[in-house]
């Protein structure tokens, strides 16, 4: 492992790839290989974008990453759309349109598949921004799909979010706007080229008048990704609310509140790897588990059961 850090801090991408994959895997030394970087992170800037499935989000990131590399000397994507695969599959086109990013250096592309809408399990979204940002990615896209729950945990990592909506989303334009208010910074109203964009736009407008207790108004941005319209307006917006990120204070303040969340999460990790690499492997406990199985004991006098074994152990190991 020592040797892939090495090369991760040489600028080598196949051990950031590599890194990455251990990490998104949960491996044993994540911990490890994440203490080593996180002195290189706090730099980047970190861009989510979501949105329903085909509202033209790949396009608009392909878009933005062209933009961003005339300014910035790396640009980091991270996909979790599991439609949208940029190492090959499914969606050719998505690998099509890429093929020049794949052919820049300055570029790094990484396809995520989903877990946690059916595992529970969240994907290490946070931990693979830094390990990007630490390589010295001064601005990381996120591109997810949805606007759910899950997408606003995913994307709580991104200092600015974008929600893109299209015109003749019908039905679904109500569940958009309740996502909406939860994450979205920037508004992106996609396809204006088709008709009923400024319909949305108005739609839109009329929502955000409901949302006054925040200091941020989010801005509405009509863009044809396609054609490459609207994105000097949508970078425009970016450089706003980065501005207000830094000048509110409120970048120091969900900077702070992340670092304790990462510090949670990575000790309930190591919980969970000692519980079930070693503790519930244990025989006492092992057979715990069979009479709750086999005998009938009640499996939440069980659990306590286990519990207790579990703190006795720890405080007896101290
Ligand atoms: N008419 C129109 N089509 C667009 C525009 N932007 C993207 N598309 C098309 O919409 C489709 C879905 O785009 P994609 O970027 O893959 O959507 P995603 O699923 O949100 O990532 C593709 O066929 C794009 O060419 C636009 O501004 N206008
Ligand atoms: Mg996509």
């Amino acid at each position: 492992m020592e040797k892939l850090i090495e090369g991760f801090i040489q600028k080598d991408r196949m051990a950031l790839s590599k890194l990455i994959t251990l990490v998104e895997n949960d491996s044993p030394e994540s911990l490890d290989i994440m203490k080593a970087i996180y002195p290189l992170t706090g730099k980047a800037y970190v861009l989510g974008v979501t949105g329903p499935p085909g509202a033209g989000k790949s396009t608009l990131v392909d878009k933005l990453i062209r933009n961003f590399r005339s300014k910035a000397d790396g640009v980091g994507v991270l996909c979790i759309d599991p439609s949208s695969i940029f190492g090959g599959g499914a969606f050719l086109g998505d690998r099509v349109r890429m093929e020049w990013a794949y052919q820049d250096d300055g570029v790094y592309l990484r396809s995520l598949a989903t877990r946690g809408a059916l595992g529970g399990l969240a994907p290490r979204v946070s931990e693979i921004i830094k390990l990007m940002d630490a390589f010295g990615k001064e601005v990381i896209i996120v591109e997810t799909v949805g606007v759910g729950q899950m997408e606003a945990d995913i994307l709580r990592y991104a200092d600015t979010k974008i929600v893109v909506s299209v015109p003749g989303l019908g039905d679904q334009m109500q569940a958009l706007k309740a996502g909406i208010l939860e994450i979205a910074d920037v508004l992106v109203v996609n396809k204006a080229d088709l008709p009923g964009a400024r319909d949305v736009v108005d739609d839109l407008q009329m929502m955000l008048y409901l949302r006054k207790d925040s200091d941020w108004t989010p801005e509405i941005i009509l863009t044809e990704a396609l054609h490459d319209r609207g994105i000097s307006d949508l970078d425009a917006a970016l450089e706003r609310h980065r501005t207000f990120l830094g000048q509110s204070g409120l970048k120091e303040r969900q900077t702070r509140l992340q670092r304790e969340h990462a510090c949670y999460r990575a000790v309930e990790e190591g919980l969970k790897n000692y519980l079930r690499e070693s503790f519930l492997e244990a025989e006492e406990v092992k057979d715990i588990f069979r009479r709750v199985q086999e005998e009938g004991l009640n499996p939440y006098q069980a659990a306590a059961e286990i519990l207790q074994l579990l703190f006795s152990k720890t405080c007896r190991g101290r």
